[in-house]
């Protein structure tokens, strides 16, 4: 067992193999041959194989010289070919868990990596499972696959739970600064998890067992989900009070204590925070545990589209128009603000609703030139004076730093700004507009 230790903790011959060259999976693997570690990356979409092994990166938060510098020096490769894993002394498994059709939990993509895992495991490899999902999954679902071999946990080779945590966009908390939460099936796989993971990651917290690293990972996204929908219903009731939220909540923040602020918008959008308490509300619900908490914070989530259009119809029906038959442009349709990602946006929902409405509807965002969704595509139109001006309405949706604000501001008839990014652009002189709402022009 100390052999194992010290062979992950000190050997400069170690190979390691990363499931999953996406925004946790390529960040890492460069992490991994940073550290002077040989990373090997596999991924089932031979286009990113080949860009990443070409030293090009397809991830906003790596530029192409991160990928280039680690590929040049023959640390990182990436492949396709699953076999492979065979020569790897341990493996990240960072593919994606989303939900179903049905909003079930759909960890297909992590079955078939266990199973591709278990094709080659080997004595003495370590398997560290990244990818978001519900308590218990490490043990129940990919540990029986593995020990199928005859390999046995703990002694002939190692399993742990090791969340990520990575914040697209954020320009301070990257892969490796970021302190990392893990547990093993067994104390040693955890030893051994903690031996290899302190090569490349600057703090790690183990815990006392994979269900426990997966909880923390629930706990951290389901805590976000939760108090999102807290400050998107105290925006549906200060709305019908007549008071301004972003007022309130900038003056609550002033608590230097034991308040934390977060902001209403359009919706939860992103592949995290409105997926992973769904996988905890599922797993609770086959233990006969309603996570009431989580389902009712979704529910006002989910209204939030709805709102947002309603106020687009209430500022063009003070205009006297119809949404039918208006011109409205979505402004910014990725899920946060300087991400390029459209997964589970709520502008999806309000070009649908504003379309299902009769509105001749158009986006722009400057990150995501075009969007695909079902049968329907749309392209980012250009924003200019003449593209604002020939607009019925305008909603801001997403409020990306890119975007020239004064001009919206100046150029729209009708502006609904969901993010209330407007209010520091607006001159409080200007009797036209009105910093204090959602609707900050005409209606
Ligand atoms: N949102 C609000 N109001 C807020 C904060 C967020 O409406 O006050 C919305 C955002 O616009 C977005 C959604 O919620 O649509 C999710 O936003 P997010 O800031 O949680 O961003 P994600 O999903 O990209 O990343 C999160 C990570 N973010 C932060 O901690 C700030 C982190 O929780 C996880 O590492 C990551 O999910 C993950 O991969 O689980």
């Amino acid at each position: 067992m100390n052999a194992t230790i010290e062979r992950f903790r000190d050997g400069d011959d170690l190979t390691v193999g990363v499931i999953g060259l996406g925004y946790v999976g390529l960040p890492l693997s460069v992490e991994i041959a940073r550290a002077g570690l040989h990373a090997v990356g596999f991924d089932v979409n031979p286009a990113v194989a080949t860009s990443v092994g070409e030293g090009r990166s397809h991830i906003e938060d790596l530029t192409d010289e991160d990928v280039a510098e680690v590929v040049r020096s023959g640390r990182l490769e990436a492949t396709t070919d699953m076999a492979r894993l065979a020569e790897c002394d341990a493996i990240s498994v960072c593919v994606p868990t989303p939900l179903s059709k049905t909003r079930d939990p759909d960890i297909s993509y992590v079955v078939d990596a266990t199973r591709a895992v278990a094709a080659s495991l080997r004595e003495g490899q370590l398997v560290v499972l990244e990818s978001t999902t519900y308590p218990g999954t490490t043990r129940e679902v990919m540990l029986p696959m593995l020990e199928e071999t005859g390999l046995v946990v703990g002694e002939d080779f190692f399993l742990c739970f090791s969340p990520e945590r990575v914040d697209p966009g954020n320009p301070v908390w990257k892969t490796r600064n970021t302190p990392k939460v893990i547990g093993g099936v067994t104390p040693a796989c955890a030893e051994v998890g903690v031996a290899l993971y302190s090569r490349f990651i600057d703090t790690m917290v183990p815990v006392s067992s994979a269900e426990a690293a997966e909880m923390v990972k629930i706990l951290e996204n389901t805590f976000r989900a939760v108090n999102i929908g807290l400050v998107n219903e105290v925006a549906l009731i200060a709305d019908r009070l007549g008071v301004d939220v972003w007022e309130v909540i900038e003056a609550a923040a002033t608590k230097p204590f034991g308040f934390m602020k977060f902001t209403p918008g359009p919706g939860l959008g992103g592949h995290c925070i409105p997926v992973d308490p769904h996988y905890l509300a599922w797993k609770m619900r086959t233990l006969d545990y309603r996570t009431r908490f989580i389902e009712l914070a979704s529910e006002i989530n989910a209204e939030m589209p709805e709102f947002v259009v309603n106020k687009v119809r209430a500022a063009l029906n003070a205009e006297r128009k119809a949404v039918n038959g208006s011109r409205v442009l979505v402004l910014g349709v990725a899920y946060k603000k300087d991400v390029d990602d459209v997964r589970e946006s709520p502008a999806l929902d309000i070009l649908r609703l504003l379309e299902a409405d009769g509105a001749e509807v158009s986006y722009h965002d400057p990150l995501v030139p075009e969007v695909r969704e079902d049968e329907r595509s749309w392209t980012s139109v250009p924003l200019d004076e003449a593209t604002l001006q020939a607009q019925d309405a305008v909603v801001i949706v997403t409020d990306h730093s890119d975007v020239d604000y004064a001009l919206v501001l100046r150029a729209s008839r009708v502006l609904v700004d969901a993010r209330h990014v407007t209010a520091g652009f607006i001159d409080p002189d200007d009797p036209t507009l009105n910093p204090h709402g959602w609707v900050v022009k005409g209606g």
